[in-house]
């Protein structure tokens, strides 16, 4: 398993998400504990590519996680209902995007077959991002939180 550990560091955003083999998938637990409190919005989601860096800014995780390139191609947009079309690291392009809570809790649970722990397609060694809700089209939504994907678990005391 992976995980990614959201500590309160960006915007008090805590909460983990899991990643888990199953067969020749992956099953996503997404337990955000706090942080998403905009009711009116759904916050999207996805692997970066890279790690963040010694900056600390989730601007140096790059872009979502697409080995076959298909964000690239003009006009792309994610078809929930066509997924293996999508880029291999929106996830919630593929399964939703997270809905604010007046608590600030989200939870989701879903399995991928796209996407790996390990390789070209793993998560392991990248990052999930959070994204402002409420993002007009055509212009990239605001990165509010970032976590490092890392082999193993979080230690859930701090969460
Ligand atoms: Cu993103």
């Amino acid at each position: 398993m992976a995980s990614a550990c959201f500590t309160g560091k960006y915007r008090g955003i805590t909460g983990i998400i899991t990643f888990i083999e199953e067969g020749y998938e992956t099953r996503v637990k997404v337990k955000i504990t706090g942080g998403l409190t905009d009711t009116s919005g759904m916050y999207p989601y996805h692997v970066h590519e890279f790690p963040i860096n010694y900056t600390g800014s989730c601007e140096s995780t790059g872009e979502h996680l697409d080995p076959i390139g298909v964000g690239k191609v003009k006009g792309y947009k994610c078809n929930p209902e066509i997924p293996e079309e999508c880029e291999a690291g929106d996830l919630s392009g593929k399964y939703g995007a997270l809905r604010g809570t007046p608590s600030g809790m989200v939870e989701d649970e879903y399995t991928d077959p796209f996407i790996t722990l390990r390789g070209e397609y793993g998560v392991i060694g990248r990052s999930v991002v959070i994204h402002a809700p409420h993002t007009p089209p055509g212009v990239p939504a605001a990165r509010i939180a970032c976590a490092d994907i890392v082999c193993g678990k979080c230690n859930e005391y701090y969460y």
